[in-house]
This record gives C-alpha cells, sequence and structure tokens, in this order.
C-alpha cells in the first residue's frame, strides 16, 4: 500500500500548449510513470510523485487549496489568480519557485487597424475586452487610466468586430492571430512563460527533499538543453582562432592524434547552441572532422 499522504501530487494541463512540455519534463528529471485508468492521474513508479491532469486555470485554486503541492502553469494565469486571490484577502497564497523555459508568451493591448492610437492615455474611457481583467486592471491603475474592462472568457480577438469592445489585451507570441483579425500590438503589460508554484502550507521534510531534488534536476535539465559537445581536428597553428569560434564553451580539452605533430583533437562543451554557421567558421578556420553531440546529463 503506498503511503498517499507522503507524495508529491504536481498539477498539470490535462490538454493544452503546456501539457507535452510539462509532461517531458518530468521525463528528463527522472521520473517514471504509469497512467491512471481514467486518465486524470499519473501514478510515478521510480519517484513519489504523481501528476494530477486537470485545465490550466484550475492549477492555482488546486494549489492554493493545498489539493496538490505543486502546479506548472504560464506566469499569465498566475499573477492573474494572485491578483484575484489578494483582492479577496487570501492569505498566505502559493508560492513561486521556478520558471520554465518553455510557454513563452506575453499579454497585450491591440488596437484595431484604423483607430487612432497614441499611448495609453487613448485607452482612457475606452471599453478593453480580455479574459485577464486583474493583471489589466494593474496596468491600468498604474498608468492612471481609467477604461472600462469587458471580461471575456474566450474569442476575445473578436471582441472589436462585434462592437463589444475598442480595444483588447490578449496573449501574443507569433503575432498571426492579431494580424488575421487585423489588430496590431501595441502595449506589452506581462511577459509569461510556464512556472512551478508550490502550495503554501508547510510540507513534510520528506516531500521538501523531494521537491528541492526535482528543482535542482529542473535546473540541469534547462541547462543541458542548449549544451552541446563538440569534437574535431584541429592544426596546431590554429588553435587560438579555432578557441574564439566555440561558442560559450570553457577550457577545451587538447589531445595530441596518433601520427600526427602538425594537429590536435579539441573536445569542448558549448553551452550554447551551435548552428551550421558555427561549424561552417570552424571548417573554414583549418577545422577537419567535426562532430557535435547531444549533452544528455550535466551535474555542476
Ligand atoms: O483547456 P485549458 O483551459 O487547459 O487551456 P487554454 O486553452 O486556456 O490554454 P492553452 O493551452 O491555449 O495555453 C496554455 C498556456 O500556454 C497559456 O496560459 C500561456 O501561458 C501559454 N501560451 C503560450 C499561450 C500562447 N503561447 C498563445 N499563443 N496561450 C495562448 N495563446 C493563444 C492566444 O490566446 C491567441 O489566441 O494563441 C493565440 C495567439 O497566438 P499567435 O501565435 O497567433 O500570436
Ligand atoms: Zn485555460
Amino acid at each position: 500500500m503506498i503511503d498517499k499522504s507522503s507524495r508529491v501530487k504536481v498539477a498539470v494541463q490535462k490538454s493544452g500548449r503546456l501539457t507535452e512540455n510539462s509532461l517531458d519534463l518530468l521525463v528528463r528529471c527522472g521520473l517514471k510513470y504509469s497512467r491512471g485508468k481514467d486518465q486524470l492521474m499519473c501514478y510515478g513508479e521510480n519517484m513519489p510523485f504523481d501528476v494530477l491532469f486537470v485545465r490550466d486555470d484550475d492549477i492555482p485554486d488546486l494549489v492554493q487549496q493545498d489539493v496538490c503541492d505543486l502546479g506548472i502553469v504560464g506566469l499569465n494565469v498566475i499573477e492573474e489568480k494572485r491578483l484575484a486571490f489578494e483582492a479577496r484577502g487570501i492569505s498566505p497564497l502559493f508560492e513561486l519557485l521556478m520558471t520554465l523555459d518553455y510557454g513563452r508568451c506575453r499579454l497585450s493591448i491591440a488596437v484595431p487597424e484604423g483607430v487612432e492610437y497614441k499611448g495609453v492615455t487613448s485607452l482612457r474611457g475606452k471599453r478593453i475586452a480580455t479574459t485577464y481583467p486583474n493583471i489589466l486592471a494593474r496596468y491600468l491603475r498604474e498608468h492612471d487610466v481609467e477604461a472600462e474592462i469587458v471580461t471575456l472568457s474566450g474569442a476575445v480577438e473578436i471582441a472589436p468586430r462585434l462592437g463589444r469592445a475598442d480595444f483588447i489585451c490578449d496573449l501574443v507570441s507569433t503575432g498571426s492571430t492579431l494580424a488575421a483579425n487585423r489588430l496590431w500590438e501595441a502595449e506589452t503589460i506581462l511577459e509569461s512563460q510556464a512556472a512551478i508554484i508550490a502550495t503554501p502550507v508547510p510540507v513534510s521534510p520528506e516531500k521538501r527533499e523531494w521537491i528541492r531534488r526535482l528543482t535542482m534536476r529542473i535546473d540541469g535539465v534547462q541547462q543541458v538543453k542548449e549544451s552541446k559537445y563538440i569534437m574535431l581536428h584541429a592544426p596546431r597553428a590554429k588553435l587560438a582562432e579555432i578557441r574564439k569560434l566555440l561558442p560559450g564553451s570553457e577550457a577545451p580539452t587538447i589531445m595530441p592524434l596518433e601520427g600526427s605533430t602538425d594537429k590536435v583533437a579539441v573536445h569542448a562543451v558549448c553551452r550554447e547552441n551551435v548552428f551550421w554557421e558555427t561549424l561552417e567558421s570552424l571548417k573554414s578556420a583549418g577545422a577537419s572532422a567535426i562532430l557535435v553531440l547531444p549533452v544528455e546529463k550535466m551535474l555542476a
């Protein structure tokens, strides 16, 4: 019988933009899991972590109410809920543990083509449609602008065409949805990415230790993602030039090549992505037998 109270419950978006990356991250941190029959939970087989699948908007509430110990969700949702909880005088609030390197987008105010806009003051007395009323209200307050916030649950981008609002405030990543709806991005009010939040209720020492280990592993996973291991042969005379071309690398290992006096082997960990252009520059500088390998794990 598994003791459920010592297991860390993590809320993850059931099906959406954050689902695949979040599960992938947990797997990279070493979690092996089996999916429950109802598909609502995953049970960790080798680590005491269980995953609960829910709508992203419910994640801050589940963590705040200590139903889940951790939750993975966008900063946009976290911030909106935090402001709503604060307005209701709820404390202590869930804790932001760390940000993650995916789910990037921004919450922006957008203006319909042909509508005059001369900066934030143009919003004065106008209607702005959004699904983020609290973040928008804070922004307007900070800019000393009074406007009417029209809170919608979705399809914000069509509100101006339907005559329900003058402007909108919505998430943007590539900007193509705005363009398709003949809107342009005027102000960014929040930069967002996925993040982990933790329950405001103190957890047992065992759980705390597992949460610490998870965040350490996530740090490691995020560091190696861009890292590459480069191996190449270099003419001794060109070594200085070639070393300068290796992106984000510390001191490389330099080894003699059997039967060659003028060439050496160079091995280096590069902490930035290695593009084709870099390989071409290395080759032009005299490097040969260039090999780029992914780094699987790293513990500094
Ligand atoms: O069903 P559930 O409620 O769980 O999912 P959801 O539909 O509310 O959320 P989902 O899956 O769309 O997004 C989950 C999270 O991903 C968001 O809360 C953000 O943190 C993050 N994210 C990153 C985005 C985007 N990029 C994004 N582009 N969320 C939404 N969008 C939408 C945006 O609202 C707009 O409609 O995509 C459209 C704009 O995209 P571009 O590329 O055309 O600019
Ligand atoms: Zn949602």
